[in-house]
């Protein structure tokens, strides 16, 4: 059985190699990935946050806690990721411009491709071109990622450039919400990975029956 405080402790604390340890141990246990995810390192991730907040940590720490954040989920990628199916569409994913954040972004990509999707993944402080260059690639689906009150006015900026076009924009991160989604007409928003997934196969499956 995991010890997921053991765990939560490593991400805040940025011990990679102690998440790598115990993160290995829990899948050659067979431990539900989404476990290890909502149970110890998310809410890391969360708290290490609140402590950024009332000045208990600085960025130094939110950035070694994200380093060993992403030495746990590169362990977990393959795992969720590598299902060999035939893709069921091509979504194309990044962190609007001006915005570093990527871990929440990653796990909506690995989520994406582990049900079964192709995703393009166009890394962080993404602008308007990025996303073009995707649609011309063939993503039918942008998804928009924000973790700062300041990107996020640029996700209007995408979603206003790309209206008419038929390519369906869905948005998410912590500051972002559905009424901020409908207020920029995005075409959906969700709260999580899970949720992203459910909302991209929604609006697939209604692109099919149009
Ligand atoms: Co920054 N940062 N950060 N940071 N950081 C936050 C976001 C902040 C809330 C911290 C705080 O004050 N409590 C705050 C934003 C305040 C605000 O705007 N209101 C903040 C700040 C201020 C900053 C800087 C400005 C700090 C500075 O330099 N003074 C700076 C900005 C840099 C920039 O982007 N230009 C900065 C820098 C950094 C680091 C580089 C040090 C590091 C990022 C490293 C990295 O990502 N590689 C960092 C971190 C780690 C955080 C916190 C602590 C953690 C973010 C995270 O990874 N969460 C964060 C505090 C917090 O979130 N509580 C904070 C875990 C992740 C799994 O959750 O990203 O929410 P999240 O993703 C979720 C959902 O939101 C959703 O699904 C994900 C999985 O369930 N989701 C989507 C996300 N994208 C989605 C897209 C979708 C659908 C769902 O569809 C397309």
């Amino acid at each position: 059985m995991t010890d997921y405080e053991a765990l939560k402790t490593a991400v805040m604390r940025g011990k990679r190699n102690d998440v790598t340890a115990i993160v290995r141990q829990a899948l050659e246990a067979g431990e539900d990935v989404n476990l290890l995810l909502d149970r110890g390192m998310i809410p890391a991730m969360r708290e290490i946050g609140d402590r950024f907040s009332r000045n208990e940590a600085y960025v130094p720490e939110l950035l070694i806690a994200a380093r060993a954040m992403q030495a746990g989920m590169a362990l977990i990628e393959p795992l969720i990721a590598d299902s060999g199916r035939q893709p069921l569409g091509l979504v194309a994913i990044g962190t609007v411009k001006g915005d570093l954040h990527d871990i929440g972004k990653n796990l909506v990509a690995i989520m994406l491709k582990g049900a079964g999707y192709e995703v393009l993944d166009l890394g962080v402080n993404c602008d308007i071109p990025q996303y073009e260059e995707a649609v011309r690639q063939g993503a039918s689906i942008l998804g928009l990622s924000s973790l700062l009150t300041t990107t996020m006015p640029y996700m209007r900026e995408v979603v206003e450039h790309f209206k008419g076009r038929g390519v369906k924009i869905i948005i998410g991160g912590a500051p972002t919400s559905q009424a901020y989604a409908d207020e920029i007409g995005a075409d959906g928003y969700s709260e999580d990975a899970n949720d992203a997934v459910k909302l991209v196969a929604s609006l697939l499956a209604g692109e099919q029956n149009a």
